[in-house]
């Protein structure tokens, strides 16, 4: 599950600590892959989860049901069986060949383009849907597509979810748990972004290969807009208005990936990062806290809360409870009055 959390901008050239409590991670061009066999839980420990640092892990998909029942003879996404098992259960989906942009101007300055595309040649561009963040295994106990890799087994934020007795609505995102499946076309996409409440996260490719473009924590304020606030939504976003003045210097610290099926990705805590699907992809995606990033998500929490404290410092008084505003007051009387 992907969101994006508004930073505040570092002051000079060199990487700041822009997010709180978050180490920089060690300046890398390319991250290692690792056999599944060869990688052992400690390993895992010292060299990736505790330093913050990516790894590609081979073979995280032997033994899967999913990498049996949802690939056909010749490699490719099986539809038949996706349809004939899941065809009723209700998907979010994302147009992907809408640029997820954050800003208004640049939204309404496409829409615009694409009318006049639209009206000069009367071809519009199809959708291009992508479905995102399935809540599979909660949709489906009994079907159990996939094992955890051992890897990734210690999951505070998951354990939560199951703790619950009684089933939850799969899509509020207060109740919801972090399992996912991702299944798009060649050609879809997820923008620029870190994922949800600092967690790591593990993507296991079922199908298709995936480019992963990655950026370090230490980076983000390069991300920032001139004011210092929105992120860009992608690493090549054309800043024709010079709004993203520091994205190219963003670019010189990109990290590429290609990720194949049967690769799980591990991505660290507070990186940013964009994915493509070169082909049509069918993946597994967990987010996860443990103890090796769980007080980057209190120290994003705190941040969070006093931003939120600041932001309505104007109107504290008006927002008590224990005394109507006069505001309310007027709305109250306002209603009666009708
Ligand atoms: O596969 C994708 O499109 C996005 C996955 C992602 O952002 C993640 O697993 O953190
Ligand atoms: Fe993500």
């Amino acid at each position: 599950m992907c969101v994006q959390v508004v930073l505040t901008a570092g002051d000079s050239g060199a990487p700041p600590p822009a997010e709180p409590g978050l180490a920089p991670a060690a300046e890398t061009s390319s991250i290692p892959r690792l056999p599944a066999s060869e990688l052992s839980y400690a390993r895992f420990c010292l060299e990736f989860m505790e330093p913050n640092a990516p790894v590609l892990v081979e073979g995280a998909t032997e033994g899967w049901r999913a990498a049996v029942d949802w690939v056909t003879p010749c490699g490719a996404i099986d539809f038949d069986f996706l349809r004939q098992h899941f065809g009723h259960a209700q998907v979010m989906v994302t147009d992907t060949a809408r640029c997820e942009c954050h800003n208004q101007q640049q939204q309404q300055q496409q829409e615009e383009e694409e009318e006049t595309r639209a009206s000069s040649t009367l071809l519009t561009p199809g959708p291009l849907w992508y479905c995102k963040d399935w809540h599979l295994a909660a949709f489906d106990p009994q079907y159990q597509a996939y094992r955890c890799p051992s890897f990734f087994f210690d999951d505070w934020l998951n354990e939560l979810y199951d703790a619950r007795e009684q089933p939850q609505p799969q899509h509020d995102v207060r109740t919801a748990d972090y399992r996912f499946v991702y299944l798009g076309a060649k050609g879809t996409s997820t923008s620029l972004h870190s994922d949800v409440l600092r967690s790591f996260s593990w993507s296991a490719n079922v199908v298709g290969c995936k480019l992963w473009r990655l950026l370090p924590p230490q980076y983000s304020h390069l991300l920032l807009d001139l004011h210092g606030r929105i992120p860009a939504w992608d690493f090549f976003a054309e800043d024709l208005e010079g709004l993203y003045p520091r994205l190219e210097e963003a670019r010189s610290h990109i990290v590429t990936v290609v990720q194949h099926p049967g690769d799980a990705i591990f991505v660290p805590s507070g990186w940013w990062h964009t994915v493509e699907n070169v082909d049509d992809c069918i993946s597994i995606n967990h987010n996860w806290l443990n103890g090796h990033n769980v007080h980057w998500t209190w120290a994003l929490l705190r941040l969070e809360r006093r931003q939120a404290e600041e932001g309505i410092e104007d109107c504290r008084e008006l927002c008590r409870q224990d005394r109507p505003s006069p505001f309310f007051r007027k709305l109250g009387h306002f209603g009666r009055g009708r």
